[in-house]
């Protein structure tokens, strides 16, 4: 059994509330936090990132610092696929996209980005820095670096290397489910790894290509970040969901807080986040709002469905969480002052 199957609970459990009636399993780490706090995060990899959130939260930090934290815990790992060891473009080169969000809907967002270790605090710079919100290619390096960034090694690391070698060998873009179905454990994301292409890590227990975080810190406020290397061996110049406002992440502060993984260009179509959002000030609880904007998705894609993921997590304004994807075994990461885990998550398929 893996690491990460080792943290998974077998029920969906969709509300927060339901997890919170669940045995505590963690010390808090502080005791003046208030039980309003909470960071949930796509995948596995949200394990390590919700710690680096819980930092700042746990000491009764800004939603907005804890995202950033986070979020560049992952951008850090070089057991991680969503930084500067990801795997690159079809062209070679590894480009990164990223944005952030906070309770005020201040936002800054980056992509096409090249040789920056950090794409999130770059994005929080466009939003505090600039009258932009977002900024591409040559002129967010420029900005980056202007901004004290260093410019870093443009060489792919070594498993990016052989995984690029690998793909070469046919040069074929055909953004597959997941790798996890083709070793039997369930799920995937859209990341563009085939049966044909190694997995980025040796242990071959990854293949997602993005992390998007939402938090609610103890003051009551939402923010959230979406940080992604997009898909692996995409078209050079191709961007997804994770850097676009309201596709990739969106926060209202009076309502919730949504982000999203999986095929980017579908979750671009319906404007996936920001429908979650609406949804949810409809009145649906979180998972029902994914679900609903999940079921946008199958409708348009029509048959085509089956071959593409996507998922959405949620946090509303009471601090419940919930999930939904197209293809089983998606699944966030959970943190608040009682307990941190893994969740599996309902899905269409
Ligand atoms: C993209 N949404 O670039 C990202 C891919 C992703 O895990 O979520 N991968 O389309």
């Amino acid at each position: 059994m893996s690491t990460r199957r080792k943290f998974l609970h077998s029920a969906a459990l969709g509300s927060f509330g339901l997890f919170l009636t669940k045995k505590l399993t963690a010390a808090p780490l502080s005791d003046t936090v208030t039980g309003k706090a909470v960071v949930i995060s796509t995948w596995d990899t949200g394990l390590a990132a919700n710690k680096g959130a819980w930092e700042v939260l746990g000491r009764n930090g800004s939603a907005l610092d804890a995202v950033e934290a986070g979020v560049k815990v992952t951008e850090s790992s070089i057991n991680c696929c969503v930084g500067l060891g990801a795997n690159p473009d079809r062209d070679g080169h590894v480009t990164l996209d990223a944005c952030i969000m906070d309770h005020q809907f201040n936002c800054g967002s980056v992509a096409f980005l090249e040789r920056i270790k950090h794409p999130i605090s770059v994005a929080r710079r466009v939003m505090e820095k600039t009258p932009h919100v977002m900024l591409v290619g040559e002129g967010a390096q420029q900005f980056a670096v202007a901004e004290g960034f260093p410019l870093e090694s443009p060489d792919l690391s070594d498993d990016a290397k052989k995984a690029y070698e690998q793909w070469l060998k046919k040069s074929e873009y055909k953004p597959v489910i997941n790798i996890e179905n083709t070793k039997g454990g369930g799920q995937h994301d859209g990341g563009g790894h085939g049966p044909s292409v190694p997995a980025h890590l040796p242990n071959g227990d990854w293949n997602h290509d993005t992390i998007g975080m939402v938090a609610m810190d103890a003051a009551g406020n939402l923010s959230g970040s979406c940080t992604t290397s997009g898909m692996g061996f995409k078209m050079r110049g191709r961007l997804g969901d994770s850097p676009i406002i309201g596709a990739g992440l969106f926060v209202d502060n009076e309502i919730g807080a949504v982000t999203a993984t999986g095929q980017g260009e579908d979750v671009i179509r319906i404007c996936g986040s920001h429908t979650v959002v609406e949804y949810m000030r409809q009145g649906m609880s979180p998972e029902a709002a994914c679900k609903a904007a999940v079921e946008r998705i199958v409708r348009i894609k029509k048959e085509k469905v089956k071959d593409i993921q996507v998922a959405f997590i949620a946090l509303n304004k009471k601090g419940e969480a919930g999930s939904y994807a197209i293809q089983k075994g998606f699944t966030y990461a959970i943190k608040n002052n009682n307990e941190e885990r893994m969740v599996e998550v309902k899905s269409y398929f």
